[in-house]
Parts: C-alpha cells; structure tokens; sequence
C-alpha cells in the first residue's frame, strides 16, 4: 500500500515540476532596458541587445509635427511558422500600417533561444544612418525602440537578416499611409519569387506521357508479349527471335520505363513479365511434346 502511495506522490512530483518548469520557460524573457547610447540612435547593452536608428524627436522633412504615436508590440518565434507551411522562423504578424508623420514604438519580444531582429529597410539615410530602424537581441528577450515616419506613402521592408531568417518566414512589411509596391514572399501575404513545387519533374510528367506509346510501338517488348502460341508456333518463334535481337532496344525502354519506380515495384513488374514468358514456354513445349506423341 504505501508503494502504492509514493508512486502516486512521484507522478504528482514530476507533474507539477513540468507544469513549473514549462511556466518559467514562459516567464524567462528579458527585458533589455539598461542600454548605452553610443550616438546617432544606435544603443546596445553588454548582453547583445541593440537599437539602431532611435529617433524620438527629429521630425522627418514634410512632417510639421508628430501624426500620432502608435506602439505595436511584435513577436518574433519558431512557434509562430505553424501556419506558414516550409517556413523555420516568424513573426506574429507580418504587416504593419501607420499614418504618415508617425512616432512609432515598437516592442520586439524574442521568444526563441536565438538570435532575431526586426530590421525595418528604406528610410531615408540623412535621418537614418544606414536607412535602418533595426532592434535585436538573443532570446528570449524584449527591447523597445521609437522612430518617426516620414511625410511620404511607402511600404517598407521588415525582416530578420540574420542568415536564412528572412528566407525561412521572417519577413514584413510595414506600410505608410498608402504604401508603394508590396514585396514579394512575404508568409501568408505575398506570393513567393519563386514558388515551392512539390509535383513531379515536368520532364516526369512527359515520359509518363511518351511511355505508354513507346511501349507498343518498340518490338522488342511488344512482340513478346503479344505473339502468343494460340497464333502459331512459328509466330511465336519468330517473334522470339526478333525479340531477342531486339534487346538493346528494350533495354532503352526499359531504362525509361522503370525510371523512378521503387526496387519493389520493379521486382514485381520483372515477376510478373517472367511468368507470362515461362507460361508461354511451358505452353510451347506441351504443344511441341503433344504433336511428338501424337506421331
Ligand atoms: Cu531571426
């Protein structure tokens, strides 16, 4: 009874610490709010979290004054791709919109174990060295940044540069006013440059095409399998013959009809072929045999 009992208490233990455990995964996030400005909107702190591009007051030209202050709150995570099917990396959402003129707050929270960023291109290069606003950090972590927008209608481009992020999901856009040209291979958004395509080969689909015709035009297999000893025997000899002379022939078909079909499949299709031909021969010698004992 009281093995009884602690195995209970065991499973409880070991239910509760993973219930504990999966909370603090949750809660782990780190706020990074202690940077050093370093000058011209660029700040970092020793744990690797970076904002390039801060402006909280410099009004764009076109701008009298600030439009209005939006925040957006932006999640960055592995766990964000389950809708995005061949995508590894993503954010929650991936489009953004703002008025002209905004100062726009942006809390990027990365929730996985790695690197992101939220790399915002194409602002103009005298307010925003290297035509960035840009935030980063390794996770999981949170960091906040601000910027103004510029007066003029465009979209512009969000993504995490680091290696392969941006082409595995990480990408956005982040459009003003009316925006301009919306870019392409954006997840759920935009269609892709290039499409993926998990269909057969067009060069497949043509010899599945060409196959069948091929195959009873070549003599080599066709006059095999269709002579048969009900014609004449003399038929079906000659037709042995010409088959046999016309292996090379079959080779290449054969070559072309097996290509991409499993071991398996091809095993059973020589099985079946060689049993038509052994009928066929045992069929011969019987009728051969048959005359014999009839003289
Ligand atoms: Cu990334």
């Amino acid at each position: 009874m009281a093995k009884h009992y602690s195995g209970l208490m065991m499973a409880g233990l070991i239910l509760v610490s993973g219930v504990s455990y999966a909370a603090e995964q949750s809660e782990q996030i780190v706020e990074h709010n202690m940077l050093m400005n370093h000058g011209g909107g660029h700040l970092m702190d020793m744990e690797g979290g970076m904002i390039m591009g801060q402006n909280k007051d410099t009004l764009p030209p076109g701008c009298s004054r600030i439009s209005e202050d939006a925040t957006i709150t932006v999640r960055a995570g592995h766990k964000y791709t389950k809708d995005y099917p061949g995508t590894m990396f993503g954010f929650d959402r991936h489009e953004w919109r703002v008025k002209p003129c905004t100062r726009l707050t942006v809390t990027f929270i990365n929730e996985d174990h790695i690197r992101h960023q939220w790399m915002m291109h194409g602002l103009p290069k005298f307010l925003y060295d290297k035509g960035m606003f840009h935030l980063e950090m390794t996770g999981p972590a949170k960091i906040t940044g601000t910027m103004i927008l510029p007066a003029e209608d465009k979209t512009y481009l969000v993504h995490c540069d680091i290696a392969q992020h941006m082409e595995k999901g990480m990408k956005g856009q982040l459009i003003v006013g009316k925006g301009s040209t919306p870019f392409p291979s954006i997840p759920g958004l935009t269609d892709f440059v290039i499409p993926d395509d998990y269909g057969p080969k067009v060069e497949d689909s043509v010899k599945q095409v060409v196959t069948p015709a091929s195959g009873s035009t070549t003599p080599g297999t066709g006059s095999v399998a269709t002579s048969s000893p009900s014609s004449s025997n003399g038929n079906f000899l000659l037709g042995l013959i010409f088959g046999i002379g016309a292996t090379p022939l079959a080779l290449g078909y054969y070559r072309r009809r097996f290509h991409g079909m499993s071991g398996q499949e091809v095993g059973d299709h020589l099985l079946n072929v060689g049993k038509s031909s052994l009928d066929k021969l045992l069929g011969l010698l019987t009728t051969l045999l048959g005359g014999v004992n009839k003289n």
